[in-house]
C-alpha cells in the first residue's frame, strides 16, 4: 500500500491545516521510539516530561549522545518525509523535535496556541508530524485541533499564562477561534497527526490513569530561514532553550535561502532545568 497522502486527505490537509495519515509507524520503530523515551526519561529525571526538547540533538553535558542519534534516526523515516515532502515540498530541513510526556493524572494541559507565535522561522512555515507512543483518547489528553485556523496565515492574539502550571507559558486570547472548529484527534500508538505552524492546537491535562506520550518533530521548508537573531520565547516556564543555537539538519533536497547555518548546534544545545 502506498504510504502517501491521497488526493483526499490533501484536500482535507489544506482545508484544516492538518491531516491523519493512513501510514503508521511499523512495530519495530514504534518499539525503537518508546524504548528511547524509556531511556530518555531515566537519563533526565529532573526535566519536565511535557518539555523534553529536541531529544536528537546532544545535551551539552548530557551522559547520553548515542540515545540522541537514535532520536534523530527516527527523524529521518523515510515515510514520514515522503508525506512532509507532500506537504512541504522537497526541501526538508529537521530543526526541532519535543517528547510531549504526559504523566498520568499529573500531565499540565497544554494551553491553545499556534506554534507560529514561539518560533523565529521566517516566512514562517513548519510542519509537525506529532507521532503517538502511547494510545491517545480524550480521557487522557489527545490532541486538539482547530480546523480551518490556518487558513489567512495569520497569528491570532496569545496572552501570557507564565505562572499558571500550564505546559506552554502563553495562550490564544478568549473569542480568537470558534470553539465549534476544535476536533479531538485520538490516536493509536504508533499513528501520527501532522499539522501546520498556524494551526491551532492544545490539549487537557491528563487526569486519566494513563500515561499520554508523543514525538513532535519539526521540518520547514528549504526556503524558510531559521533566523537566529530573532528572539521569540521558548515557550515554557521551566525549560529554557536557546534557539539561536538550536542545530539544523538538511534531510532533502537544498537550502533555498542560501542563510541556513547547519553549523551552529551540532555540538550540543544547552538545556537549563529550574
Ligand atoms: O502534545 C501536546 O500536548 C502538545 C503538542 C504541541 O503543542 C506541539 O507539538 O506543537
Amino acid at each position: 500500500m502506498d504510504h502517501r497522502l491521497s488526493a483526499e486527505r490533501l484536500a482535507a490537509w489544506t482545508r484544516d491545516g492538518f491531516v491523519v495519515p493512513d501510514y503508521q509507524l511499523p512495530p519495530a520503530t514504534l518499539a525503537a521510539l518508546a524504548g528511547a523515551l524509556e531511556e530518555l526519561l531515566a537519563t533526565y529525571p529532573r526535566m519536565p516530561t511535557e518539555g523534553l526538547v529536541s531529544p536528537h540533538i546532544r545535551y551539552l553535558g548530557g551522559p547520553a549522545p548515542d540515545l540522541h542519534d537514535r532520536f534523530l534516526e527516527l527523524c529521518r523515516v523515510p515515510e514520514v518525509l515522503d508525506i512532509a515532502e507532500q506537504l512541504i515540498g522537497p526541501d526538508i530541513i529537521l530543526w526541532g523535535s519535543r517528547i510531549f510526556s504526559k504523566s498520568a493524572r499529573t500531565g499540565r494541559a497544554t494551553p491553545w496556541h499556534q506554534d507560529g507565535e514561539y518560533w523565529p522561522i521566517r516566512p514562517l512555515a513548519t510542519v509537525t508530524a506529532w507521532i503517538a507512543i502511547d494510545a491517545t483518547t480524550p480521557a487522557n489528553g489527545c490532541l486538539r485541533l482547530v480546523a480551518g485556523s490556518h487558513q489567512g496565515k495569520r497569528l491570532m492574539r496569545h496572552e501570557s499564562i507564565a505562572g499558571r502550571g500550564a505546559a506552554l507559558d502563553k495562550e490564544i486570547a478568549p473569542g480568537e477561534f470558534d470553539a465549534g472548529d476544535v476536533v479531538e484527534v485520538p490516536l493509536a500508538p504508533g499513528q501520527m497527526v501532522f499539522f501546520d505552524v498556524y494551526t491551532a492546537h492544545g490539549a487537557t491535562a491528563n487526569t486519566s490513569g494513563e500515561r499520554r506520550a508523543g514525538f513532535a518533530i519539526r521540518y520547514m521548508p528549504g526556503s524558510a530561514l531559521y533566523d537566529r537573531e530573532m528572539r521569540v520565547g521558548s515557550g515554557q516556564d521551566d525549560v529554557q532553550t536557546d534557539l539561536s543555537e538550536r542545530a539544523l539538519f538538511l534531510l532533502r533536497g537544498q537550502d533555498r535561502t542560501g542563510r541556513n547555518d547547519f553549523e551552529i548546534g551540532h555540538d550540543g544545545m544547552r538545556v537549563e532545568v529550574a
